[in-house]
């Protein structure tokens, strides 16, 4: 299962012991190493992308617009413009993380992908109008709690009438046993993946503060109220997630 990635793009940031683990942060250093991260650290990451794609294909109408907010390197906007291919859609991709946009542009050069939109900002000062297809994958949950809320309310009120908000996170289990599990598993997926125990602890120290994952009920629940009336969750794998929420 392991990835033998190019040693110069490996992920090793946490490979040596830190006298201190600072909070994480996307810069230069985690964008350098962002695929490979991402790879070896989310199970499904690639089944997901890929499916983000076929979901686009479905739900996009021509004159409308795409969103990929939190899109680090633009995987996701890549796989929609890939099954979208010739309708009149607009891609809009946004990222805070100037590192992660930087890449994500190279990489829609790299893929032919030369008119999509990339926004440099806080994905909460985005406004959301005339979309068809909104992508939060693992990015809502670096959004403080009650921050979260408004987000999808503002998501709610930009979707067109058949849109589809595509929201994939990273959860906690509905009791401490089923999260116990869960985790276990995730860290059993990682070690499978070449990283030590030592990275697998420092990593988590570092996002101890910074990704908070909820329970599937809770986000449920929050889909509803931002004015969501079906949710559906079309991908699990350990405690990572992702719904298609419709209006
Ligand atoms: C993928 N979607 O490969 N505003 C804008 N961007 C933000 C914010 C914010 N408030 N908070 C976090 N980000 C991607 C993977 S990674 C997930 C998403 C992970 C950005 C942050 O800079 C980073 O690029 C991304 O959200 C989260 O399909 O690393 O676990």
């Amino acid at each position: 299962m392991s990835n033998p990635s190019n040693p110069s793009t490996r992920d090793r940031i946490y490979a040596h012991r830190q006298d201190r683990i600072d909070s994480f942060v996307f810069d230069q250093r985690v964008a350098a190493v962002f695929q490979d991260m991402i790879s070896r650290s989310v199970p499904g990451y690639a089944s997901i992308i890929g499916m983000i794609g076929i979901l686009a294909r479905k739900h996009a109408v021509a004159g409308s617009n795409l969103y990929d907010l939190g899109c680090s390197l633009g995987a996701a906007t890549v796989s929609m413009g890939r099954e979208v291919g010739q309708r009149d859609c607009r891609l809009i991709a946004v990222d805070n993380a100037r590192a992660m946009l930087e890449k994500a542009e190279e990489h829609f050069a790299r893929h032919q992908l030369p008119d999509v939109q990339t926004i440099c900002s806080d994905i909460r000062d985005v406004e959301i109008v005339n979309a068809s297809v909104v992508v939060l994958n693992f990015t809502l949950q670096f959004l403080a709690l009650e921050e979260r809320l408004s987000l999808l309310k503002s998501i709610r009120a930009g979707l067109l009438d058949d849109g589809v908000l595509i929201l994939s996170e990273k959860i906690s289990g509905a009791d401490a046993e089923e999260d116990a599990l869960l985790i276990e598993l995730h860290h059993a997926f990682k070690r499978a993946n070449g990283y030590s125990d030592l990275e697998i602890s420092q990593k988590r120290a570092s996002l101890e503060e910074v990704l908070l994952p909820e329970t599937i009920e809770a986000h449920r629940k929050r889909l509803a109220e931002a004015g969501f009336s079906r949710v559906d969750l079309w991908f699990q794998c350990f405690n990572f997630v992702s719904f298609v929420a419709r209006p």
